[in-house]
């Protein structure tokens, strides 16, 4: 860990997490841990077919039970408004998206049906009363398959499957492509991933009728965007809305919301006049929660006879499944701009087209589109060093954008801020001594061994869009800091509270953060796509700015000394050249809401909000070396060191980032070498439990050797970038190239993830 940062005395500090003594000694509160009084229990109905007519569905035996309060289905529900969309691809073609399916289910486990009861195990027992007789329909889950002529339709309002299409053309790839020394062509297909957070999905509801106030406490991400579309589709007053997001047990992008049953509990409180909640089991929230990933893409390199990348073209489909998450447009638009990653690339002719299936949801998971670009073009990298019998970490070196070119605009229209990659690159190849591996690997070879060397290098984008911060400084001088964007595991009520700590001059201890509860806050957004340091952190340290500077009037009118004269101090302010002459900032906030004496122009109070919105998104970048071996009768790989450099630019807590980057890799480990989510051709799912579905445990995930660079960003005053994303986007490509630099003398010039023992085992088999 050589995390070095700048200079304030708490940002860069490894600071250990305040949170984690409520968590790690069980005192953590999660949805299912509150108590409300005369709380009913809901419990769904599903469909178990992909697709599916529904002939008719009898709910009278489920009434009939006692502890039954209410048994609802899409008729009894009556109109609710649309889930909103964020229209991130124009032209998006819009399905219904049922709360609950009347008609067609198009999806394995959306509801049919809703049971309210006294105890989940009275719901339980209603819901196996209810008879719904469905004929089954053909269904489709290949992305390929749904946009070929004849198949199935996965919805009502697109006849060819086609949900959004996307385009970046630039240059001339035709020409580009004529006048190439080489061309290589890989079609890679990125395996179905479910996000697993430890705490599966839960939402619980009261509705106040003395005051016609509506409260949610829900396990999200983002708990803004359920209230505004709550309010929305229920046509209730916004601000008469308090959601609440409590301790939530992870979310990787798939908590994102909101989901229907954020939808079901609240209308049902309220229209009960009782709470409600919904747990989800692990195999709903297999089924139900958005997967990611999935999608399958054809890529091409134009090179010149020096293995300069001239031009690049693809073609990508991603399967949505029959409705749209809120910022599905995500993923796709996430694989096609990122695609030219940390190289210079001039031409391009890039699409990427979502597609209706008969699936599971697809939406954000960590990374979002962007572990998939990176993964193409790394894969199409190796391919073209292959095929021009180049080292491939010379060819990356002839092709990586040079420093002097920042900012950098890509072709595909993205503007880099900062980074020099070159240098990142080779730091990563010396510190794993590239060459001793190659030659290491020489050797083995020649003793029978199969060894392997992969090496990736990726481009992050995070911190798009705003976000808020509000401080105020209380009439005790105690110092409240609340945020818009929404932990859930990423620590950012130690790592805010750094910030403040250094732009108010108090210590970490004195700050306290709030966050994920809507009341009380400024509109936020929430946290997702690697965002609230660069953002939710820059929109606190302004706001902090602000209550310094009017503080520091206040200040200067108490130590009778003029405003430029007068700094931040230890715990508050003192004049310059005058060591004794100091005021506390306690003192000072007694002062600004005593009201009375304040300087002309002053108003009482030591408050600032402000909404962070920077002109562009901030560019993380890494590099990954791996050295692995393969057991040549069962295929098992071995990784034997793995090497990587990750550059946020500047790190506010060393420790919490280097937490990211492990658990990033933790996650980029299951996809690169265990998870998948299987469905039949017709999107059935075939893997609906934690005894089908893989997940890394602990000791399957592989030590990582882990260093960081620092190209601070210009696009905030913090000069952060975002970490949370990167394992999953550099280590499946690096893995990838290891496997099949391992399997090479078998012919094997690509393999599909997950990298399972049978796989390898089966490519050596036919390579013998
Ligand atoms: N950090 C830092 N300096 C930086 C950047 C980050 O010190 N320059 C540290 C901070 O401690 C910060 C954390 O890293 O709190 C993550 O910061 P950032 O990269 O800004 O990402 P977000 O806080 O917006 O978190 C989102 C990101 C994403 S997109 C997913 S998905 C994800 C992840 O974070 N899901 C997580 N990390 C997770 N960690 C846990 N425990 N659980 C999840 O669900």
């Amino acid at each position: 860990m050589d995390a070095e940062t700048k200079s304030g005395s708490w940002v860069g500090k490894p600071m250990r997490r305040r949170e984690d003594r409520t968590l790690i000694t069980g005192r953590g509160r999660f949805v299912d841990d509150l108590g409300v009084a005369g709380v009913r229990h809901l419990v769904l109905v599903r469909s178990p077919h992909a697709h599916a007519r529904i002939r008719s569905l009898d709910t009278s035996a489920a009434r009939a039970l006692p502890g039954v309060v209410a048994v609802i289905t899409a008729a009894d529900l009556g109109p609710i408004g649309p889930i909103p969309l964020m229209r991130l691809v124009p032209g998006t073609v819009v399905p219904d998206y049922p709360v609950l399916a009347a008609g067609v289910v198009r999806a394995q486990g959306i509801p049919v049906a809703a049971v309210v009861a006294d105890s989940p195990y009275a719901a339980l027992d209603a819901v196996e009363r209810i008879v719904v007789d469905y004929e089954p329909l053909d269904g489709v889950a290949d992305p390929d398959t749904a946009l070929s002529a004849g198949a199935p339709q996965a919805v009502e309002v697109s006849r060819d499957n086609r949900a959004m299409a996307i385009a970046w053309r630039h240059g001339d790839a035709e020409r580009a492509f004529r006048d190439a020394a080489h061309r290589v062509t890989v079609t890679v297909q990125q395996q179905r991933l479910a996000g697993v957070p430890m705490e599966p999905r839960g939402v619980l509801a009261r509705w106040d009728p003395s005051t016609d106030e509506l409260t949610v406490w829900t396990s999200t991400q983002a708990p803004f965007r359920i209230r505004s579309s709550l309010a929305r589709m229920l046509g209730l007053d916004e601000a008469r809305i308090r959601v609440i997001a409590p301790d939530v047990g992870g979310g990787f992008g798939v908590k994102g919301g909101p989901y229907r049953e954020e939808v079901l509990v609240a209308v049902l409180a309220r229209r009960l006049g009782q709470p409600v909640k919904w747990i989800s089991t692990r195999a709903e929230d297999l089924l139900t929660t958005n997967h990611g990933r999935g999608g399958r893409a054809t890529g091409e390199l134009a090179l010149d006879a020096e293995g300069h990348i001239r031009g690049l073209r693809a073609r990508i489909r991603q399967p949505l499944g029959p409705t749209l998450a809120v910022t599905v447009g995500g993923t796709p638009l996430n694989y096609g701009r990122c695609l030219p990653g940390p190289y210079l690339v001039e031409h391009v002719d890039i699409e990427s087209v979502g597609v209706f299936t008969t699936t599971p949801p697809v939406g954000a998971y960590r990374g979002a589109g962007r572990p998939e670009a990176a993964y193409l073009i790394e894969r199409l990298v190796d391919e073209a060093a292959r095929t021009l019998k180049l080292d491939p970490a010379e060819l990356r070196r002839r092709n990586l954008i040079p420093p002097e070119r920042f900012p950098f605009k890509t072709a595909t229209g993205q503007v880099y801020d900062s980074g020099d990659y070159p240098a990142l690159f080779e730091r990563t190849l010396a510190a794993a001594d590239y060459a001793g591996l190659r030659r290491a690997q020489t050797a083995r070879r020649a003793r029978g061994e199969i060894v392997g060397v992969g090496v990736a290098a990726y481009v992050e984008p995070s911190g798009l869009g705003w976000e808020s911060g509000l401080i105020r400084v209380e009439a005790t001088g105690a110092v409240l800091a609340i945020t818009g964007s929404s932990a859930h595991g990423q620590g950012h009520e130690t790592t805010f509270a750094q910030i403040v700590a250094d732009e108010l001059g108090v210590a970490p201890e004195a700050v306290t953060v709030r966050h994920g509860d809507t009341h009380g806050a400024p509109q936020g957004i929430g946290t997702f796509g690697s965002r609230s340091t660069a953002l939710g952190g820059s929109a606190l340290a302004l706001a902090a700015r602000d209550v310094r500077e009017k503080a520091r009037r206040l200040a200067a009118s108490l130590l009778e000394a003029a405003v430029d004269d007068v700094v931040t101090v230890d715990g508050g302010f003192g004049v310059v050249g005058a060591p004794g002459r100091t005021v506390a900032l306690a003192r000072v906030a007694e002062f600004a809401y005593r009201g009375q004496g304040l300087p002309p122009g002053s108003e009482p109070g030591l408050e600032a909000t402000r909404f962070f919105s920077p002109e562009g998104e901030v560019w993380s970048a890494g590099a990954f070396v791996v050295a692995i071996r393969i057991d040549r009768d069962t295929g098992t790989v071995t990784p034997e060191r793995i090497v990587w450099i990750d550059d946020a630019g500047t790190i506010i807590n060393p420790l919490l980032a280097d937490g990211q980057l492990e658990g990033s890799l933790a996650q980029g480990w299951g996809q690169a070498m265990m998870e998948e989510v299987a469905l039949d051709p017709g999107g059935q799912m075939l893997s609906g439990t934690l005894m089908d579905y893989a997940i890394p445990r602990a000791d399957d995930v592989p030590h990582a050797e882990i260093g960081h660079a620092h190209s601070p960003s210009p696009r905030n005053p913090l000069g952060a970038k975002g970490i949370g994303e990167a394992g999953t986007i550099g280590i499946p490509p690096a893995m990838v190239s290891a496997v099949v630099d391992a399997l090479s003398p078998f012919g094997v010039s690509h393999l599909d993830m997950p990298l399972t023992p049978e796989r390898i085992w089966r490519a050596l088999s036919a390579g013998r």
